[in-house]
């Protein structure tokens, strides 16, 4: 029990239920695999391709990660979730099923001695105004309500259409984005660097990217991408010591 987890970017659910269901098996092979180290677990977002949690009801499938993440939830281990794009839209089954705290917005944790800003990525840093519109609207408690009272035949039939165009600009089809952008052009990057003109943190951890990166921003100051599951089955893990981007054999 002395290392600490970050991974994101499942997408659980696309881009066919055969493909999720491997990466699905992979993600607890891996679990279980880490379960003797693990001192707290930071899942960063988009575990699931589209998650809306209706009052009284969740979504069908993903029953191994969630029975997996309730096993070490009841081992006492901490775990962290924080939202995605594409599963933004919980509702208290994480908080009262698993005990796992459920954040919208990144936060700063202080781990063994350490400065962390942590959180899944998406809408940060310049540009991309059309997506933070609409997220505005995805997060309207009001289009929320009306979301729900839809039939979920309706509601997640529209959703898993968006989903698949949202995913289609966020890079699991358009394999150019994937590439590195340039210091100059990373906009997580950007974003980094300008909360370091105000705050210190020692690692910056995000998802969203689906580009595992570790990028030194100042001496002793990192930015951290977590990567996806989808290519690359990529993590970070921090020991107290080191803070690593590792990858899992698939
Ligand atoms: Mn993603």
């Amino acid at each position: 029990m002395s290392k600490i987890y970050f991974i994101s970017d499942f997408h659980l659910g696309a881009p066919d239920p055969v493909s999720s269901l491997e990466r699905e098996k992979r993600i607890c092979r891996f679990l279980d695999e880490i379960t003797p180290d693990i001192e707290q677990l930071f899942l960063l977002g988009d575990m699931f391709d589209f998650w809306y949690e209706y009052t009284d009801v969740v979504p069908k499938g993903y029953t191994r990660i969630l029975g997996k993440l309730a096993e070490l939830s009841d081992k006492g281990i901490p775990i962290h979730f924080f939202v995605g794009n594409h599963d933004m839209w919980m509702k208290g089954y994480f908080e009262k099923e698993l005990n796992i705290p459920v954040y919208h917005e990144p936060k700063a944790f202080e781990l063994k001695g350490k400065k962390f800003l942590i959180g899944h990525g998406d809408g940060l840093g310049p540009g991309d105004h059309g997506y933070k519109f609409i997220k505005k609207i995805f997060r309207n408690p009001i289009c929320q309500l009306l979301f729900g009272t839809l039939h979920p035949w309706v509601g997640i039939g529209l959703a898993n259409y968006f989903s698949r165009k949202s995913r289609e600009s966020t890079g699991q089809t358009k394999l150019s984005e994937k590439d590195w952008l340039g210091e100059d052009n990373e906009w997580l990057l950007i974003y980094c660097k300008e909360v370091l003109e105000k705050v210190y943190y020692d690692y910056f951890v995000f998802g969203h990217r689906h580009l595992p990166i570790d990028f030194e921003i100042l001496p002793h100051s990192r930015y951290i991408n977590t990567g996806d599951w989808i290519n690359y089955n990529s993590y970070a893990v921090f020991d107290g010591v080191t803070m690593s981007l590792q990858y899992y054999p698939s």
